[in-house]
């Protein structure tokens, strides 16, 4: 088989690139090793900027999204009980979009396939070969028979886990990386949301998030140990430990039926740089940001933006400044969301290593925010989303 595109990875970056590519006449096809059922049914971020809600809409893949998703105009800090809303509406004239990601993975592959785009689900040993060359290839198993896939560049958006990245022959890439002294403890719950917007709540005995999937569907969060035993928290032990830790006068936390529970790791990580010959790495194939600032899934869309018009260039006429370009430019943004990242999460975990002094920088980190309309600006443009392309 032959294509122009091979794309490893059905997640929301390998979907969203088969989408532009297609709208620009430009051919794919997406090697995706699991089932639809399971890509269309997993369940990770829930907060797309500004910039990415207007690429999908642009683009043709957002009127569920607008119908069911919920634009927030702003977020609580809740710092020791006490509640600082961060007015994005007032501070930058945008909002951001609460819509599940499974849902986005949804919408475009409705869309793919009724454009009778190919996705090869269960696609098995999927492997990249001679991207250094002009006749780079993939190879892979499907229904147990084994297959080529030629095609002119190879856009590796495998995820953190993927095989693309680990191809890069030893020496061409550099590891940036972070690990924190905590992971979250995330839950679903058929509960309605306790407020209306986000609270991201500082507290003495941990970081925790109120979030949300829709007006009746509650997603919270607990900072916890990052090898947390899930087995340790029965569900009254998480809603006690939530009803502490997100407490507020005048606040109660509705209760529901648990319908997911998991820890997450808390990491930054980048690969510089994000491509190796005809081999593009996007998404969370080449960083990984701590999900403080609802990050993971807009830098993925934004690498796919900066390569979908480098692509589009380089078909149409045969230009590749953009793909020459297209890691310095990618990581320009991709840093930011990094320092943004590190920074919520810094200033919102409580850190058992942290000495007097340094609970105290935390402290007036936080007052300094509530206090200055320039730095609650800087988090509200931050948050979001800056231009997808810098
Ligand atoms: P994805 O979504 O991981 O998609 C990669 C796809 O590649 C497939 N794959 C392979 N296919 C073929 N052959 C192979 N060898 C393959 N290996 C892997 C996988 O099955 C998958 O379908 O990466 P992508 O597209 O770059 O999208 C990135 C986002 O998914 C990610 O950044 C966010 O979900 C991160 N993240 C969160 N981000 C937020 O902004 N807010 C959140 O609340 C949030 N929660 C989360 C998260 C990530 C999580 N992970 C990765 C464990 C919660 C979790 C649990
Ligand atoms: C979520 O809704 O899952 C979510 C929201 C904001 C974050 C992280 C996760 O910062």
């Amino acid at each position: 088989m032959r294509t122009q595109i091979g794309i490893v990875g059905a997640g929301p970056a390998g979907l969203l690139l088969s989408h532009l590519l297609h709208l620009n006449g430009i051919e794919s096809v997406v090697l995706e090793a699991r089932s639809r059922d399971y890509v269309e049914n997993r369940i990770r971020a829930g907060v797309l900027e500004y910039p990415v809600e207007q690429l999908l809409t642009d683009s043709g893949v957002g009127a569920r999204m607008r119908a069911e998703g919920l634009p927030h105009q702003g977020v609580n800090l809740r710092v020791d009980g006490q509640d600082h809303r961060i007015d994005f509406k007032a501070l930058t004239g945008k909002h951001v979009m609460v819509y599940s990601q499974h849902k986005v993975v949804q919408d475009l592959i409705a869309a793919r396939l009724a454009a009778d785009g190919q996705i090869v689900f269960e696609a098995e040993n999927v492997s990249v070969h001679d991207f250094r060359s002009d006749t780079p290839h993939i190879f892979y198993q499907h229904d147990g028979q084994p297959q080529r896939l030629d095609c002119d560049i190879i856009a590796g958006c495998d995820g953190y886990h993927g095989i693309c990245r680990d191809s890069i022959p030893a020496g061409v890439l550099r590891v940036f990386e972070r690990d924190y002294p905590f992971g979250w403890l995330g839950i679903l719950a058929d509960a309605p949301p306790a407020s209306e917007e986000l609270v991201y709540s500082s507290h003495a005995r941990g970081f925790a998030l109120l979030s949300m999937r829709s007006p009746t569907v509650s997603r919270l969060y607990l900072q916890c140990a990052p090898d947390e035993d899930i087995e340790a928290w029965p569900d009254d032990r998480i809603w006690s430990e939530l009803q502490t830790r997100l407490s507020r006068d005048g606040f109660s936390l509705a209760e529901g039926l648990i319908t997911q529970k998991g820890v997450t790791q808390m990491r930054s990580f980048v690969v510089e740089p994000m491509q190796c010959g005809r081999l593009f790495l996007l998404g969370d194939a080449a960083h990984i940001v701590p999900p403080t600032g609802a990050k993971g899934l807009n830098l993925a869309a934004a690498d796919v933006a900066v390569l979908t018009r480098a692509l589009v260039a380089y078909v149409r006429n045969g230009d590749t400044v953009g793909l020459n370009t297209y890691s310095e430019t990618a990581l320009r943004r991709v840093w930011k969301a990094q320092r943004f990242s590190w920074w919520m999460t810094s200033m919102l975990h409580r850190f058992a290593s942290h000495t007097p002094f340094e609970q105290r920088v935390q402290r007036a980190e936080l007052e300094f925010l509530f206090e200055s309309v320039a730095a609650s600006t800087a988090l509200a443009e931050n948050y979001v989303g800056l231009p997808l392309v810098l």
